[in-house]
Formats: C-alpha cells, structure tokens, sequence
C-alpha cells in the first residue's frame, strides 16, 4: 500500500509580517511592509499588518492550537527589525526574548521549529541604504543570520534562509506590486537579486560555523511549474524545460501567461536556484538576458553554491504543456470554467508530483514543501462553524500527488500547509483568507475551520485518509 514514510514531517506555516501585529512595541522598528502599509492604494482594503492577528500576544493559545491539531512542525519566520532595530550592529534583546519564548514553547509541545530568516520584511532603515540594490546588504544578513545561529541553534536544526526571492525582488523591485513597490528596469534588478543570493549564501556560512549544534539549511523557491498534458516521454521533456526556463520576453512564452498577466525574465525557477544548486546562472537565461546579465565573479558564485541541505518549494499553481516540433513546448490551455481559487489560481494538484521531481532530477537535493494551500471567502456560521470543503478537496487533491512522489521514492521530506490561520495576505490585505483557522479580526478569536479538523486526521492517519 502506498503511504508517506514514517520520517515524513506533518507541519503548518506562517510569516512574521503577516500574524505578528505589535509592529510598534519592545524596539521593534519598521520593516518596508509597514511602509509600504502607509502608501495609499498600496493595499486593496487599506489595511496593514499592524496587528494582524496579534500573534505577539496569542503565541501562547496559537501554539494550544498547533498542539490540537497535532503539528509535527512549524514554519515561521523572525522578524529582521525585531532583532536588529537598524538591520546591522547593534541586538534588541526584547526581540530576541519574544523568539526564546516561542521556541521553548513549541519544543514543550514536541512540535519542531523550522526558522525561516527572512519572509519579505526587510528593515526600513536597510532599504533607506539602498535595500537589496546595495551590495553591501550580503553582509548586513550574514550578520543577522550569525546573531540567529548563535542565539537559537542549540534548539533550532532546521532553516530556510531567503523566502521566495522570486516574489520580493521580482514583484517588489521590479513589478512593484509588493514592498517597496519599486520598478527598477530587468538589468538593475537582476542586480538587485545577485545581491540577494550572494546575501544567501553568507546566511548559510554564518549559521554554520555560529552554530551551537549541527543544523540543516536550505533556500526557498517559487513560480509557476509547467507539467506535461499527458505523461509520455516527449511531453515531459517539453514541462522540465518549460519549468526551468527564464523567459525573456512575451513572444517566447508559447501562449503562457502567468495569472493573465505576461511573465517576465524576474519570475521563474533556474535563474534562483542554479546558481545556489550548481554553482552557475544558467545558460539558457544568460543567452536570453544578454547585456542585461548581472556582473558576477567567480568567487561570487563560490559564496552562493555554499553547499546546502535541502530545497524548499513553495506550490500553488502551474500550468499544463505540450510538446511542439517547432517552438518545443507551448502551454496548454485550460479548459473553461475550470477550478480556480478564491485568489483564481488554477487548481492543479499535479505540480505536487512534478515539481519534486524535475526538482531532484536537476539539483539532487531532498525536497520540503514549505507551502501549499488555497485562499477561499471563508466565514464564520451561525453556529460558530466554518465549512470549506473546497480546501479540503484543494488539499486531498494536492497531497495524493504528493505521495505518488513519495511512492517513486523520491526524497521528500515533508509538507508546511499554508497557512495555519487566515492572516495579513500582504497587498490583498484581508481579503484572502489561507488559514486552516478561522480569524476574527476584530475579536482575535480563533475558531477551526473543517479543513483544519481534517487536516488534523490526515497528520493522525499519515495521509491514510487521502483515499
Ligand atoms: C507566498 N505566485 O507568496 C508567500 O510566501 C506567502 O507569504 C503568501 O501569503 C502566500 O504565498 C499566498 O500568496 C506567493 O504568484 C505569491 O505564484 C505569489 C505566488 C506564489 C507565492
């Protein structure tokens, strides 16, 4: 009987901006969300993480609730301007405290954290010297990951380093729909990301060599995975290369567009985690990008292939390809009225299969999923109930083609649904609700959603309740 392994690990995640709220208590400074929060229009409801689900009160009944529902593990990140008030130099204890007392408090309940150093919230006053524009930001987060690793890694094993540089250089740089809300042209901000994987990369050698006991660290990747339409040789090859490609400009998309919107060279996979992975950019996107390549050194790359542990995939939605003799792939259209997200993401659990497996075959590295889950319009009942069969058959959906990756073996190791509460959904505001619990932003309560009572007998069951 198919099955997910024994080891495998059964968690939730969230993000500092996003639940914490106290954005203006015990030192803490702003981050660019705060910003960014302020700007008007920035924000569909107008709103702001200020205090969001006031997690920095409620750790303590957030984590009866993980408890409840039977977390293995949880994946949160710190908050960088909690730590370090001026993003470099000098420590806030107070922040440092906040995280000891989450920690110990997890552990209590035999549930494991996994730290995720950096999800989006980047001190103000580093953006003020440029941000990730600024080289010398590699080393401003070398230093915040060894304060870190010193601090928290006689209990912390497992790290992320950089949430999802695909969406805050690539849609707050670049885009502009995200903090700060820049639209600096391809060449700067392809600049702009080498800083950031360069600053990956002395995350990982400080968290090493200030750790107290042995850790394990890797990044953490988004985009859009492309997966064949049927599962024959040729239509495989056409989904790794359309997964893996940078696409340079609208015409060589072949008919993808992401979310309706045209892709840019900033949003896809290799770019980011070739040079982590195997120590090079890769040479099908420095053909496309031509003269607007980054400048890089040898011994650059050196500091960003730093030899990690594993990858981390955040998986949403990706889209179905067919191979073509003469462009190679083109992207498959959906059929009308197909299933979508409140978000209107396709649903399309297939990635779950596909994205793990091109992923090894390319780097070799062990696999988490670090986040998966659907937005839908969630609201409390009269009975003080929340019914969402659809995240639940989102979530069936998406894990039975999880397992058929465990069942080829492949070395997964475990899955983070996104998010363990409905939470600050950053330029959506509160309009999007991801959370397995139901928030009610105006009393803070709490309250189950049926996706959470059946995720709770899916971590019971070990997925032996997906069939
Ligand atoms: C992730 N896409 O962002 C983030 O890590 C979370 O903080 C966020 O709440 C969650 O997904 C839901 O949005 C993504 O366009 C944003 O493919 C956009 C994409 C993927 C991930």
């Amino acid at each position: 009987m198919s099955r997910f392994k024994d080891d495998f690990i059964w968690g939730a995640a969230t993000s500092a901006y996003q639940i914490e709220g106290a954005t203006n208590v015990d030192g803490r400074t702003d981050s660019i969300w705060d910003t960014f929060c302020r700007g008007k229009g920035n924000i569909r409801d107008y709103s702001s993480g200020e205090v969001a689900c006031n997690h920095y009160e409620n750790w303590q009944h957030d984590i009866g609730l993980m408890e409840q529902l039977g977390l293995q593990a949880y994946r949160f990140s710190i908050s960088w301007s909690r730590i370090m008030p001026n993003g470099c130099g000098e420590v806030n204890q107070a922040g440092i405290d906040f995280y000891d007392r989450l920690i110990d408090g997890l552990l209590e309940k035999k549930i494991k954290p996994y730290i995720t150093l950096f999800h989006w919230d980047l001190p103000q006053s580093l953006e003020d010297r440029g941000g990730w524009q600024n080289a010398d930001i590699a080393r401003w987060f070398g230093e915040y990951a060894g304060v870190l690793s010193e601090r928290f890694s006689d209990r912390v094993e497992n790290w992320f380093t950089l949430n999802e540089p695909q969406c805050f250089i690539g849609l707050g740089y670049h885009v502009g729909s995200k903090a700060p809300g820049l639209q600096l042209d391809v060449k700067e901000s392809l600049q702009a990301l080498h800083h950031s994987l360069l600053a990956h990369g002395h995350s990982v050698r400080a968290l090493r060599s200030n750790a107290k006991n042995p850790i394990k660290v890797g990044p953490v990747q988004t985009g859009t995975v492309a997966y064949p339409f049927e599962n024959n040789p040729a239509y495989k090859e056409a989904a790794y290369r359309a997964t893996f490609n940078v696409h340079g400009s609208n015409e060589d998309n072949h008919g993808y567009y992401q979310w309706k919107v045209p892709v840019n060279p900033l949003w896809n996979f290799a770019w980011y985690a070739d040079p982590i992975f195997l120590g090079h950019y890769p040479e099908q996107g420095l053909e496309v990008l031509g003269n607007k390549a980054p400048k890089f050194t040898d011994q650059e790359m050196e500091i960003i292939s730093e030899p990690v542990d594993y990858c981390g995939l955040n998986l949403y939605s990706g889209f179905p390809v067919v191979a073509d003799a003469e462009c190679g792939w083109y992207a498959k259209e959906r059929p009308l009225g197909n299933p979508l997200t409140a978000f209107k993401w396709s649903m399309t659990p297939e990635i779950m299969y596909w994205a793990p497996k091109f992923f090894y075959e390319r780097y070799k590295k062990p696999i988490y999923i670090t986040e998966n889950g659907m937005s839908a319009h969630d609201w409390l009942s009269d009975s003080d109930k929340v019914s969402d069969p659809q995240r639940i058959e989102f979530l069936k959906s998406y894990l039975k083609y999880y397992r058929r990756a465990s069942d080829e073996n492949l070395p997964i190791k475990g899955y983070f649904l996104w998010s363990l509460m409905d939470n600050f959904e950053w330029e959506q505001g509160y309009e999007e609700r991801f959370g397995i619990i139901y928030v009610d932003f105006e009393s803070q309560k709490r309250c189950f959603k049926d996706s959470a009572y059946w995720y709770q007998s899916c971590i019971k069951t070990k997925g032996k309740n997906l069939f």
